[in-house]
Order: structure tokens, then sequence, then C-alpha cells
């Protein structure tokens, strides 16, 4: 393109310069993705001649950013997700050169910090560290790392099939799980014993339970580990013969699929607060804590299903880490053990966070200021895991920043897999909050937080995420990894290669919702009607109350739902502000939002409190008193779900109505109820939703269009149902289809075990990359976590 752009520019010179012109009158320093198509469509209004601009506009709708200072533009080209081309443009002699990322970011710097133009800057670059041996390069295919990377290197192993499949048979001689050996009681199995074995085991009923050919298979050679009953410990041996036979990475993974790699996992999850019940709803308490405790329950079953399969006698076991907190304020956080509920072995395992002195810290601290804490957290935290588990896990699953950076120096420490799983990345949440990073380090220590991101980014083994968006976004949206490849903080450091989108640690593997709280509104015998009364009087109960705000003053209309931590990024008050701008909107249906307090005393949170006096403030304004009930209470899972439900009943809707949601639990949460949903088309409901098809994508930052889009959809719903009921159908099929538990539940453990089984192959250690990444941790990260004031909550 850069190429076709240099001969457009000589022979176009008039278009371009008028555009600079357009461009620069702005006077702004930095255009985003947004801004520069604005400007670019209005200056093509100016201009007239279509024809001409072809080339010009093809080339800006690709173009992520522009830096302007004059005489010089500077342009970030995103051909694709992961693909970055540098320019820089001369004003007046429109002279196109590219520019390498460094000399790119550099410029950006000098905007920001001139100052400092003249400084050394440190470099970080993550280029020469990548773990994998292989990377991804069909963007189609990002977010399926683990499976391309089989087929590869099952491709190489078996270049040589003599020695290939000699690595295979040494692979299952030393394999052991629990300190157990599996599969082969010492000596590999040759070819020719496992044929004879398998027409031994044809002659077996195939229900017969292993206990009682076990004799026989010892005899032979083989331990437990094949299969629960003789029919299963044929096919999995079969399966072992096809890929000796005839070896392809789908043999390979069919029989490493078979192979029981994983009893005992470590979740890490440090910021409060993290328990089973009155906690949803409260400061950096959300999604993440449900995500962990379905995911637990979810992997528990899994490896419980397949262990039992396998016919081997290990009980699975999975620990929760996560803060305790003396001052529980009513909730667990202060108790060291609790059992997770529908689950036999899933404990949350809550570890204090400790002065120096030892001395334990008793109150809630914010996310945003754990830091100083974590590498104590770090060491108590491996010494009573090893406690609880008698030994080492066979994975560790991080979780958020701070779960991130203990896991990956847990992992280090035990040389255990390392898996990460973001939840949400700050940097994509908050506008240049990179740049700009000084400007909030006093209250959001986000230099900290990037660092420890960058760190545990790049010492996990496994990234999982919930959408392709999360890693590398759209033709025209950066992904939330992706914003990592290359960026500054200015007067501290400057990231190239920070990450690669394109490794193939990244796997896309999408959470559920709990489907013994969340299912289908029209599936009448599972109803909780019990809970009717109290769901009545939620929505509608006249009697004041202190926890609620506004009485619905006509109870037929529809409802509109949304639920959410009250964070000025969910926008719950925008939600409120276009709805009561909407006479149309208001004539149609009925605004229930539950959400943060109704009294701002009761919110500890000073961001929440800012939420809640601006809701105060919109329901003021425009007299929303008998059209929208706010509550401002924690529910139960149980009458949240129903609730959901009954707000389908009502032939409602769900609205997330976010500036940024990096996935989005409610959206799951209310598509399984059959709702039709509205939701943020910034971040991860943009790829759940299908837009017109199983619920509709929404602007938050353009009210009126949200407005009319739903206006339109209830007044269309109320002339015929139908059009409701499509909607609701599609969002069934869409969850069913892709976004349910098991599912997630069964790829997390093929994921582990193929990366287990080429983690043994490939012998690699990456001591360079473990260096490097030990001394930015030292030298950068540690530094900026001391400076995070030891008091602040
Ligand atoms: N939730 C809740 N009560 C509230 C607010 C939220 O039960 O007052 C639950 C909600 O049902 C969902 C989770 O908290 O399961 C929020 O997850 P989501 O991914 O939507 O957002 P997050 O809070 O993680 O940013
Ligand atoms: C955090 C968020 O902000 C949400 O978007 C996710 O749904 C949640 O975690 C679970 O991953």
């Amino acid at each position: 393109m850069s190429d076709e752009l240099r001969r457009y520019i000589s022979q176009n010179s008039h278009s371009v310069s008028g555009l600079l012109r357009h461009l620069f009158n702005l006077q702004r320093p930095f255009l985003l993705y947004t801004d520069l198509q604005k400007a670019f469509s209005h200056f093509a209004e100016d201009y007239g001649n279509d024809a001409d601009l072809v080339v010009l506009q093809e080339f800006f709708s690709r173009l992520q950013e522009a830096v302007l200072a004059e005489p010089w533009i500077c342009l970030a080209w995103r051909p694709g997700p992961g693909r970055w081309n540098y320019l820089r443009l001369h004003r007046e002699q429109l002279h196109l050169e590219t520019l390498t990322p460094g000399d790119y970011l550099a410029f950006k710097e000098k905007q920001v910090l001139p100052a400092n133009d003249q400084e050394p800057v440190l470099t970080v670059d993550f280029e020469d560290f990548r773990a994998a041996p292989y990377r991804l390069r069909d963007e189609a295919t990002i977010g399926q790392g683990l499976v391309y990377m089989n087929r590869r290197l099952a491709g190489q192993l078996f270049r040589d099939i003599k020695a290939g499949r000699q690595s295979i048979l040494d692979f299952l001689a030393v394999h052991k799980l629990n300190g157990q050996s599996l599969m082969v009681r010492d000596q590999p199995p040759d070819f020719e014993t496992l044929r004879q074995t398998v027409q031994y085991l044809s002659t077996l009923p195939k229900t017969k339970p292993w206990s009682e050919f076990a004799t026989e298979m010892s005899r032979r050679g083989f331990a437990p580990g094949w299969g629960d009953i003789a029919g299963r410990v044929r096919e999995t041996m079969r399966l072992l013969m096809d890929l000796l036979d005839a070896p392809s990475a789908e043999s390979l993974e069919a029989f490493i699929d078979r192979i029981p790699m994983i009893s005992r996992i470590l979740i890490v999850s440090i910021h409060g607060w993290f328990a089973q019940d009155k906690v949803l709803g409260r400061p950096d308490t959300g999604g993440q804590v449900v995500y962990i405790l379905d995911q637990a329950r979810a992997l528990e079953q899994e490896m419980r299903q397949r262990l039992a399969h396998q016919g081997v006698d290990i009980v699975p076991h999975i620990l929760i880490a996560t803060r305790l907190i003396p001052e529980a304020d009513g909730t667990t956080c202060d108790q060291r053990l609790e059992s997770v509920h529908g689950a036999d072995n899933v404990r949350i395992l809550r570890v204090p966070f400790r002065h120096p002195s030892g001395e334990i810290l008793p109150h809630w601290v914010s996310r945003f200021n754990v830091w100083p804490w974590l590498e104590h957290y770090a060491e108590d935290l491996e010494r009573e895991t090893l406690a609880e588990f008698g030994r080492r896990p066979d994975l560790i699953i991080g979780n958020y920043s701070d779960g991130n950076l203990v896991a990956s120096m847990l992992s280090e420490r035990l040389n255990v897999t390392q898996c990460n799983i973001a939840h949400a990345l700050e940097k994509s949440k908050y506008l240049y909050s990179d740049l700009y990073w000084r400007d909030h380090d006093a209250s959001h220590h986000f230099a900290c937080q990037f660092t420890a991101d960058l760190i545990a980014m790049n010492s996990a083994d496994i990234i999982v995420t919930s959408t392709y968006q999360e890693i590398a976004g759209n033709d025209h949206e950066v992904g939330q990894y992706e914003g990592h490849q290359n960026y500054s903080l200015p007067g501290l450091y400057r990231v190239e290669n920070g990450i690669d989108v394109f490794d193939t640690k990244f796997n896309i593997i999408s959470p559920g919702a709990d489907a013994r709280y969340y299912f289908p509104y029209s599936v009448s015998e599972e109803r909780l009607r019990f809970l009717h009364p109290d769901i009545d009087a939620l929505l509608f109960g006249e009697e004041p109350a202190a926890d609620r705000r506004g009485v619905l003053e006509d109870r037929n209309k529809p409802i509109i739902f949304s639920m959410a931590r009250m964070d000025h990024i969910k926008n719950l008050s925008g939600l409120a502000e276009l709805f009561g701008a909407s006479e149309r909107l208001r004539e149609l249906a009925n605004l229930v939002i539950i959400g943060g307090h109704v009294n701002p005393q009761d919110s500890q949170d000073e961001e929440e409190r800012g939420q809640i006096h601006r809701m105060h403030g919109i329901m003021d304004q425009y007299q929303l008193d008998g059209q929208m009930r706010w509550i401002g209470s924690l529910l139960d899972k149980n009458v949240a779900g129903e609730l959901y439900r009954v707000v389908g009943d009502t032939h409602g809707c769900f609205v997330q109505p976010a500036l940024f949601e990096a996935f989005g639990l409610t959206v799951i949460e209310a598509m399984s109820s059959g709702l039709p949903v509205f939701a943020t088309r910034f971040g991860g409901p943009l790829e759940i939703i299908e837009d017109g098809i199983s619920g509709f994508h929404i602007d938050p930052n353009n009210q009126q269009e949200t407005a009319t889009r739903l206006a339109d959809f209830l007044g269309a719903a109320a002339a015929d149902i139908g059009v409701w009921e499509t909607i609701s159908d599609g969002a069934l099929a869409r969850v069913r289809a892709h976004y349910t538990w098991g599912h997630y539940a069964t790829r997390m453990m093929t994921l582990a075990r193929i990366f287990g089984f080429w983690r043994f192959m490939l012998k690699t250690d990456h001591r360079a990359a473990r260096r490097y990444l030990q001394m930015f941790q030292h030298l950068q990260w540690r530094p900026l976590a001391h400076a995070v004031p030891l008091g602040e909550s």
C-alpha cells in the first residue's frame, strides 16, 4: 500500500495537501481511528470529487492513529490484525517515508514529554525471546494457537517416522501423574505387543472393568491410564497404533487427549472480594469471580470424568487462591479455606497480605493498589499450596494483572505450566493510559500494572481469551492484547514487540453462564415461581426502601433491564440518561437498573459514589421516578436468574451500555435467559452478538441512536411479537453453540494436555527469556511496586 500511496501522493498533491490542512486545522497532536474517519469524511464532503479520493479513502480505512507536529504527520497504518506499518509525511514536501516502530514511538513521546527529547530511552523488546517454536501466519487462525502448533510440530516430529514413534513411546514410558506411573510399567511397548494386546482385549466383554484384567495387563507391561473398561482400553490402544502406523497431527491429538495429565490445578485471583456470597457488584468484584467459580466447577467435573474414564484412581483437586481480608464486611473473606458449592474438591484458599514485619493487612485494597504486597504473597502462597496439595500443581491459572504476575512467579519457581486469563486489560480500557500514565499514576498506578502485564504475558505458556477481538480486534479496531505490541510509557520505557498476536500461546476459549441459574424464560417447569412475590416487590413495591428509588407507574409495559457494578465505565447512568431523554422510549417501556447503592453513604468507593450522585441527578433532571426503578442491592443468584426471566415474560430486553466491556458475562446470562440484548459495540459483546440476529450492537457514545434502536425494536415487538421471539431464539441458539462451560472445560483440558506433551518433547527451558524477564521485573517492576503506598485501600 505504501508504494501505491507514494504514487498517489506524487500525482495528487492537491487533494493530499488539502487533507493535511484539514487534519492540522483540528489542532490535536493525536488523532485516533474514529477521529480520522470523521475527519476524512468531512474533508471528502467539501472536496467533492469522489473518484479522486479512492486510494486515500482505502488507506484511511485502515489508519489507526496519526500524530501531528508541524511539519510532520506520522501514521500508524494497520492493514490487518497484528500487522503494523509506520509512516511519516512532510506537510509541505509530501515525501512519504517508512519509520521503524521505535522512531514512531519516539515521535509520540516527544509530543507528551518534549523536555525529555534528548534523553536516552530504555527499550524493551521481546522479539528474540518468544518461546513458541512456530508462529501463526494467517490472521484467521489467531487464537487457535495450540491446535496449529500441534499440527506443525507433529509434521516435524514424524519427518523421521522411526524417531517420531520412538519419542512417543519414550514419553509414555516416563509419564507420571501425582507421582504415579501411568500407561506403561517401565519399558515402552512395541507395536507387536500392542497388536497382540488389542487382540486379547477384543476377546473380553467391552464393559469388563480394568481391575478384572489388570494383572494380565501388568504382565504385558501396561499400567492404568488406558481406560476404565476393556472397550475403552482397546480404543485407546488402537489410537496409539493408528498414531504409530500412520502418524498425523489429528491422530496425535486424539491420542494425547486420552492421556491423563492433570489432576491438581491452582487458580490465582488475588484482589478481593472473592467469595461465593454477598460479594458481586462490589467495587472490583464482578464477572471475574463468577467466571472462576464456574470455571473451577466445570474443570473439576471434566477432570473427574476423564480420570474415571481412563481408569485412574486419582481424585482431582482445585485450589482458588485469593486474598484473606480480616475486615471481611459480612463476607467469608476472612476464612482461610472455603469449599466451593456444587463441587467435590474445589476450595478457596485465602492468604493474607503481610507487611515485611509479618503483620497482616486487615482491610480491603483496591486492585490498583495491591502491587507492593505481591512478592510476599507469592512466597506465602507457594508454601500453602504445597502444603495443601502435598506436591506441586500440574497447572497454574492466573487471573487479572495481579493474579497473572503471581502465577508467573510461582510457575517459574515450581516449573509448572502457566496459563493466563486477563478478564480486563486496563491499558485498553482507558484511553491514553500509556502515553499520559503520569496523570493517573497517583490514583491508578498504571505504570506498575502495565509492567506486570508485560511480564506476565511474556512468561505465560498459554493465554486463554474469551474472544478473538480480545487478542487481535477486528479490521478496524485494535485487540486488547495487540495494544501491547508497540507502545510507550514516556519517561519510563518504550516497548517494541511487547506481544505477538500470532503467537501460538493465544487460545480462545469462551466462558458460559451457569445453567443452574440462567436458563430460558420459556422452560416453565424449571421456573422458580416461589420467588415471584419477592421479585414483584423488588420491581414494583411501592413502600419506600433505602436500597431503591422510583416506582413503576404502569406495570404492564415491557422492562428494559440492566445490571452491573457501578463503575464509570459501565455507564449505567448513560442508559438512564438516554431513556430519560427519549419520550418514545419512555412511552414504550419501563427501565430497571440494578447496581451500586442508592444512598451514596453506603459506598466506600469514590468512583462509585460519583456515579451514584450522577444517577440521582439524571433521575431528578428527567423526572424518572414513575418510569424507572433503580435497585441498589446485591441479589442472590437464584433471584438474579429468575429476574432475567421475569423480564423475558414482559417481552423486555437487556441493555449493556458500557463504554468498554472486555467480555460481558451479563450479556451471556441475559441471552441464556432468552432476552434480546442491546450491548456495547466496544469490546467482547461485538463478537458475542451478531447484530440483528442474536441481539443488537449499540454505540454508548451515541445516546440518541441507541434510544432509537431500542424504541424501534420495542415498537415493532409490540406490534408483532414474532419480532421479539426471533431475536430471543437467535440469542439462545448463539449461546448454546458458543458459550457453555462444558465446552470450555473440554477445550481447556485438551490445550493443557497438548501443551504438556510438547513441553516434554521439546525440552526447551527458555533460560535467556527467563533471565530477561527477571531483570525487567527486578529493575523496573519492583521499584514501581514499592512506590505504591502501603496504607492505600
Ligand atoms: N452481578 C451481580 N450483581 C450486581 C452486579 C453484577 O450479580 O449488582 C453479576 C452479574 O450477574 C455477572 C457479574 O456480576 O455475573 C458481572 O460480570 P460482567 O462480566 O458482566 O462484568 P464485570 O463486573 O466483570 O466487569
Ligand atoms: C471482567 C470483565 O470486565 C468482564 O468483561 C468479563 O466478562 C469478566 O471479567 C469475566 O471474564
